[in-house]
C-alpha cells in the first residue's frame, strides 16, 4: 500500500496567500514532471535538485499553465515520509489547488487518506507512534500551552521515557523465556533480582507517567470546576466571591440561577473554568428542569465538583442527593454561611472529601478553599517542566494496563513459587500494551485509531 504515490492539498481549504500540494511515493518525480515546468530549461522536473525552491509553471490537466509556482523536492529517505516527496507551492486559491490536485491524480497519484503522510513517516521509522499522535495534537492545538504539550511529545519526550522501559521488559522476557526453554543450562532465574530490576526500570517510570497525566493536563490546559448544590445554599455568592466580581445574580429566593454561567478563575494557581449552576432540587417546572439538566451535563464533564452546602442548617434530603450524585467524582465540599451557626456535624458529610467552612458573604475561608481546589486538581504535584511530555488519555490507559501486567510479573518473580510460564505471559502482555503507545508491534486497530484523528494532507 505504501508503494502507491499519494497526493493531497496540505494547506487548509479556502483562499490563502499560498497553498501547498504534496506528493509522496516512488512516482513523485514522474508526477512532478507532468505538473511542473521549471523556468530554467536546464532543470529536469522529474529530478529537481534536492531541497531547493525552483520557480516554474504549474500545468493543469491538459498541460495548460494554471499558476506560477515554486516546487521543492525532498529525495528519499530524507523527507517527512522517508519517500520521494515533491511539494508545489502555488497561490492559495481553491480553484488553482483543485486543478493541480486533479492533474496529479490524472498523472498517476491516488488521493491521500487522512494522516497518510504521517502514517508513512511512522512506517518509515521517522516517527514513533507517540510522536505521530503529537503531530495530530499539534495541528489541533488551539492554545499555546496545548501546542507546547504536543511539541514536547513530538520531540520524543514520551519515547525517551518508554525506550528504557521497553529495553527492561524485553530483557526480562528473554531471561524468563530462556529459563523455560533451557532449564538445565540457565540454572534457576534469579527471581528477586529480576523483579527488582523490573520494578525500578519499568514499573516505577510507567506509574510516574500515568500519575503525571492528570496533573500535567490540569496544569497546562486548565480544569472545569462546577459549583453544585441545592437551591439557595449560596452557590452564586461563592462563585462571585471566588471570581472577585459580581457576575451571577444573588437573591434570597431559591431558584435564582437558571442557566450555567462560566468564568475563568485562578484557584490555587490552576486556571479554572468556574461554573455556577442552577440548584439541584426537587421543585417541578420546565425552566427549573432545564436548569438542572444543564447543571448535570456540566457536572458530567467536570474535573472537580465544588459541592456547596448550607453550614447554617442540617443536611436536607436534597443535600444528600447532591452528595450521592457527586460521590464518585473528584470533589471539594464548601459548608457555606459559616458566619451563621454550625447546625450539624460536618466531617461525616464528605465521606473523605475535603470539607471547608466558608462564608461567601463575609469572605471567610475563601483562600483556603481555592488552595484546596487547586491541590485536589493537581494531586499536589508540581507544574511540569517546559519540555516534559504528558501522555494523552489513550496513552495513559494503555500504560496503566502495561503497569499492572508488569506488577503481576514482579509479584510472580518475587514469590518464586509462581511458574515462569505465567510470568512470561504477563511480560508479553506488558510488551503488547507498551506497543500500543510506542507503536512497536502495534496492532492495526491501534494504528488506525491514531491516524483517524488526522486531516487529509498531513
Ligand atoms: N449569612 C450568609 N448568607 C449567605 C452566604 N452566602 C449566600 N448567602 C445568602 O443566601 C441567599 C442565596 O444565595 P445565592 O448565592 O443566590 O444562592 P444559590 O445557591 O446560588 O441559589 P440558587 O441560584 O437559587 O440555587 C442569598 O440571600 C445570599 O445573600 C453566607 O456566606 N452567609
Ligand atoms: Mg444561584
Amino acid at each position: 500500500m505504501d508503494q502507491d504515490t499519494i497526493a493531497a492539498i496540505a494547506t487548509p481549504a479556502g483562499a490563502g496567500g499560498i497553498g501547498i500540494l504534496r506528493i509522496s511515493g516512488p512516482q513523485a518525480g514522474e508526477v512532478a514532471a507532468r505538473l511542473f515546468l521549471p523556468r530554467d530549461p536546464r532543470l529536469d522536473a522529474s529530478a529537481l535538485p534536492p531541497r531547493r525552491l525552483v520557480l516554474g509553471q504549474a500545468l493543469g490537466k491538459q498541460g495548460r499553465a494554471v499558476d506560477q509556482v515554486l516546487a521543492v523536492r525532498f529525495p528519499a529517505p530524507h523527507s517527512y515520509t522517508t519517500q520521494e516527496v515533491v511539494e508545489l507551492q502555488s497561490h492559495g486559491g481553491p480553484a488553482v489547488l483543485q486543478s493541480l490536485l486533479a492533474a496529479a491524480l490524472a498523472g498517476g497519484c491516488r488521493l491521500a487518506r487522512p494522516g497518510e503522510f504521517t502514517l508513512r513517516a511512522y512506517l518509515g521509522g521517522r516517527l514513533d507512534l507517540s510522536q505521530a499522535e503529537a503531530v495530530a495534537q499539534l495541528i489541533a492545538a488551539q492554545s499555546e500551552s496545548e501546542a507546547g504539550l504536543a511539541m514536547a511529545g513530538l520531540t520524543g519526550g514520551l519515547s525517551q521515557v518508554l525506550g528504557p522501559v521497553r529495553a527492561a521488559l524485553t530483557l526480562a522476557a528473554a531471561t524468563v523465556e530462556a529459563a523455560i526453554d533451557f532449564p538445565e543450562e540457565t540454572a534457576e532465574i534469579a527471581g528477586p533480582a529480576l523483579a527488582e530490576d523490573l520494578r525500578r526500570l519499568a514499573l516505577e517510570p510507567l506509574l510516574k507517567v500515568v500519575a503525571r497525566r492528570q496533573s500535567g493536563r490540569v496544569w497546562r490546559e486548565g480544569a472545569l470546576v462546577v459549583l453544585c448544590g441545592r437551591p439557595n445554599v449560596g452557590k452564586s455568592s461563592l462563585f462571585n466571591a471566588l471570581l472577585g466580581q459580581n457576575r451571577a445574580i444573588v437573591t434570597p429566593t431559591a431558584g435564582t440561577t437558571r442557566d450555567a454561567i462560566e468564568e475563568s478563575a485562578l484557584l490555587g494557581g490552576v486556571v479554572c473554568r468556574l461554573t455556577d449552576t442552577a440548584g439541584l432540587g426537587l421543585e417541578p417546572g420546565e425552566l427549573e428542569a432545564l436548569g438542572r439538566a444543564a447543571a448535570r451535563e456540566r457536572l458530567g464533564r467536570a474535573d472537580l465538583a465544588l459541592v456547596v452546602l448550607d453550614g447554617g442548617t442540617t443536611l436536607t434530603e436534597e443535600d444528600r442527593e447532591v452528595l450521592a450524585a457527586t460521590k464518585g467524582a473528584k470533589r471539594v465540599i464548601a459548608a457555606n454561611k459559616a458566619d451563621l451557626n454550625d447546625a450539624w456535624d460536618l466531617e461525616t458529610a464528605g465521606e473523605g472529601a475535603p470539607i471547608l467552612r466558608v462564608s461567601a458573604k463575609q469572605g471567610m475561608g475563601l483562600e483556603e478553599l481555592a488552595r484546596t481546589v487547586g491541590e485536589a486538581l493537581t494531586g499536589g504535584q508540581a507544574e511540569p517542566a517546559p519540555g516534559e511530555a504528558v501522555a494523552s488519555k489513550r496513552q495513559a490507559e494503555a500504560l496503566a494496563a502495561c503497569a499492572s501486567a508488569v506488577e503481576r510479573a514482579v509479584e510472580g518473580l518475587e514469590a518464586q513459587s509462581i511458574a515462569a510460564e505465567l510470568v512470561s505471559v504477563d511480560l508479553a502482555e506488558a510488551l503488547a500494551r507498551l506497543g500500543e503507545v510506542d507503536g512497536q508491534d502495534a496492532p492495526d486497530s491501534v494504528i488506525d485509531a491514531v491516524f483517524e484523528q488526522f486531516c487529509v494532507g498531513k
